[in-house]
């Protein structure tokens, strides 16, 4: 007995020495918010579209005080109000809003959102209004009065309302902007749909003043035993406890709070997360006032030359690319029903990875992949040619990054972060792209840092990898279109590969359009046979690669994009799908199936 509280000193002492602030810039999101008290303000918003601004700026094109957001009603019949949001259109939230509409189908710019809500304070309680992703600028107020703006279409933010909320009834009016801009991020080019609007959740969240607002809870980078991480807490005076609990491993560790944080290390043996076995622990953490509930897998990831190791063990990633695009009805991904059909199919398909391109799906999409096995790539809109010497367009990258992490920083399924995809070569793109590299390490080092490159040499005597970005990244990933973009199909079987860096190499792209059902000779393209035997002749070359890691060819269904006009055959979608909108699939999906089952048996 007396050993034990000897050993629970030394512990504290520890403990206290280590409980110093871990990293003060993350994006100070709640975390998991499934375990937080919530009121949905999902459901009917009015809506006003708003092409010239007119509820934000007047005819001087300054910002005026009595914009849409005033949400201002006729007080006598004289009165001049050219806007009524309650007797306006309304969309669903979440959607976005090209799908809902038809005279929305091409829209881009603004629309004004409203919702009404009731409210009752409680006592000693902060609220937050939270979003989980609008796209792409928002700009949100509160009975009448302006609280904040966000960019960025696809990751959560939050505002603290309490003092703004009133007792009963209430209103949100938030203008949505999803105009392109070259400044952007992604920038003005880009080949996915730019779906407009609250396109996920919003709630209002409820939290005691002195809450959790953060923790990291992982293995340390490398190490099975070793459970490692931090917890932040607002409001806290030094020395409040924290208590993190796992209990199917029956640990409990209590440490003190200092500036607001506190740091942990639990010797501990886990079962391991892994695609074959994703099992997650509750972890409960307590304070005095709060508690918040995961669930958290833990696993490691780790490089060995051009190896990926999950565990410690070799693993070779079979995936997919996925756009977070909802099959049968077209339009963003609004429900975990819908995430669960294409992560279906992927798992149908015999893969073990998603590449979830090219942005920050949701906390669902992730949840759910999670409880499956999926390993993820996660990446940022860094697309194309951005304005890489813009220093507000690396504020925004950045910030999206952080927003990206924030959130899904406990996730196991998570083993790659992505920077970029298909950046041009130069020397303000490397230290745009060094300096997001650095950030995510600083913020979340136990996970392995990648981009998917596109800028390979392609000689007589192959493909050289030799892009400077590869010295930055853990994963090099490329993006080769052989057979379409490139050569002939049958070609590409012969193709040899050549990388300067002795790093593990994903396919992180491959692939050519077909229109599911239409049948033809394998060089007649958009046929599914031109599509197939462009797979085949590309699992050949890739098969000959001593040092590729994994695979996520392009894609798993077809999606909306508006780089794609061709009629009859693509109306709109990129056709590269191994399974089209509608859910039928096509030859190529059980080639890449048959690759990746007969891998299963080696
Ligand atoms: C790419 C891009 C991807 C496109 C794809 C295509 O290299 O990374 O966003 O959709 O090619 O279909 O051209």
């Amino acid at each position: 007995m007396k050993g034990i509280s000897n050993l629970t000193f030394i512990l504290f002492i520890f403990l206290s020495i280590t409980s110093t602030a871990q990293d003060a810039n993350y994006a100070n999101l709640l975390q998991n918010i499934d375990s937080r008290e919530k009121t949905s303000l999902n459901g009917k918003w009015d809506m006003i579209v708003d092409p010239l601004e007119n509820g934000f700026y007047n005819h001087r094109l300054q910002e005026y005080d009595k914009g849409y957001f005033r949400n201002a009603k006729m007080q006598s019949p004289s009165d001049l109000i050219e806007y009524d949001f309650d007797t306006s259109l309304q969309l669903d939230v979440p959607g976005d809003w090209n799908t809902q509409m038809d005279k929305l189908y091409y829209y881009e710019g603004t629309v004004w959102y409203k919702k009404d809500f009731d409210y009752t304070p409680t006592s000693n309680e902060l609220t937050y209004l939270y979003f989980e992703a609008v796209n792409y600028e928002a700009i949100v107020y509160l009975n009448g009065e302006k609280i904040g703006k966000h960019v960025g279409g696809y990751t959560p933010f939050q505002f603290d309302v309490t003092d703004k909320l009133v007792d009963g009834n209430n209103f949100v009016v938030v203008k949505v902007d999803n105009k392109r801009k070259k400044e952007n991020v992604p920038t003005v080019n880009q080949d996915w749909w730019n779906y407009g609007g609250i396109t996920r959740s919003v709630h209002l969240i409820s939290v005691p003043k002195t809450h959790i607002s953060d923790y990291y809870v992982q293995l340390e980078k490398g190490e099975t035993g070793k459970i490692k991480g931090w917890v932040a807490v607002e409001n806290a005076t030094n020395g409040d406890e924290v208590s993190i609990n796992i209990p199917e491993l029956k640990k409990t560790i209590k440490t003190k709070l200092n500036d607001g944080k506190a740091s942990f290390l639990i010797n501990a043996k886990p079962s391991l997360w892994s695609p074959t076995s994703p099992k997650l622990y509750e972890v409960v953490i307590n304070t005095k006032t709060d508690e918040v509930v995961d669930n958290i897998g833990f696993r490691t990831v780790t490089t060995d030359g051009s190896k990926i190791l999950v565990n410690g063990k070799e693993t070779f990633l079979k995936g997919i690319s996925i756009h977070e695009e909802a099959a049968f009805k077209t339009g963003r991904v609004i429900s975990v029903e819908e995430c669960k059909v294409l992560l279906n199919w992927a798992k149908e398909l015999g893969c073990n990875f998603l590449r979830l391109a090219h942005y920050p799906h949701s906390e669902a999409m992730v949840k759910e992949a999670e409880k499956m096995g999926f390993l993820i790539w996660s990446e940022i809109p860094v697309y194309w040619t951005i304005q890489f010497e813009n220093e507000d367009t690396y504020a925004n990258a950045e910030n999206q990054l952080t927003e990206m992490i924030s959130r899904d920083k406990n996730r196991a399924s998570v083993v790659l972060w992505s920077m970029a995809n298909e950046t041009p070569e130069s020397e303000p793109r490397l230290s745009f792209i060094s300096n997001l590299a650095e950030k995510a390490r600083s913020l979340d080092n136990s996970r392995l840092i990648t981009a998917a490159l596109d800028t390979q040499g392609k000689g007589d005597d192959g493909n050289l990898i030799e892009d400077p970005l590869g010295k930055v990244v853990d994963v090099i990933g490329i993006n080769n279109y052989c057979g379409w973009y490139y050569g002939d199909v049958d070609s590409c079987s012969s193709i040899k590969w050549a990388s300067a860096y002795n790093k593990p190499m994903i396919m992180s792209e491959i692939g050519g359009g077909a229109l599911y059902g239409k049948h033809g000779d394998k060089n007649e393209r958009w046929t599914e046979e031109y599509q197939d035997a462009l797979f085949k002749s590309n699992i050949e070359m890739m098969e000959n690669i001593e040092f590729m890691a994994g695979l996520s060819p392009w894609i798993l269904m077809d999606f909306r994009s508006s780089r794609r006009p061709l009629r009859r055959i693509q109306d709109d979608f990129n056709r590269k799908g191994l399974i089209s909108e509608q859910g039928m699939k096509k030859k190529a999906f059980y080639t890449l199936q048959e690759f990746y089952l007969d891998m299963d048996k080696k």
